[in-house]
């Protein structure tokens, strides 16, 4: 399909260092519509549904505990192949490794710990987009 949505979270890494601002006119500046936005303080259960594929790894508890340090920005994005597109301005999931240009390579910091705190999501299918704007969004 080619006009699609997509949920994109800038996560509290993110939000705490201010970069709210740049995340969002790099979406706009590519060319992708935000058509909703909110702020969220997202809950053990609704980061427990996002995160559902990674239920049982050794990094989901670590991975709940941050996502719920503080608010979330999610944002509904629209555009032609914006959930790959948004993948792609995202960048490699470790910010030590992402290509510059990305927003995890430019922006994102190697805190020597994990790759956790890489300051944004996208969802990585159609039927991934659909399920997560379904939870975030209503
Ligand atoms: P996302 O879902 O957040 O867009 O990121 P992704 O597809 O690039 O990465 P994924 O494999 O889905 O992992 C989801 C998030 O979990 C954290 N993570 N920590 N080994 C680790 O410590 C580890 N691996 C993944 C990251 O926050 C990652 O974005
Ligand atoms: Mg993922």
């Amino acid at each position: 399909m080619s006009h699609e949505e997509t949920l994109i979270l800038v996560k509290p890494d993110g939000v705490k260092r201010g970069l709210t601002g740049e995340i969002l006119r790099r979406i706009e500046a590519k060319g992708y519509v935000l058509v909703d936005l909110k702020m969220v303080q997202a809950d053990r259960d609704l980061l427990t549904s996002h995160y559902a594929e990674h239920e049982g790894k050794p990094f989901f508890e670590p991975l709940v505990e941050f996502m719920s340090s503080g608010p979330t920005v999610a944002i509904r994005a629209a555009g032609d192949r914006v959930i790959e597109g948004f993948r792609s301005l995202a960048g490699a999931t470790d910010p030590t490794t992402a290509a510059p240009g990305t927003i995890r390579g430019d922006l994102g910091r190697d805190w020597g710990l994990n790759v956790q705190q890489n300051l944004v999501h996208g969802s990585d299918s159609t039927l991934s987009a659909e399920r997560e704007l379904a939870l975030w969004f209503g």
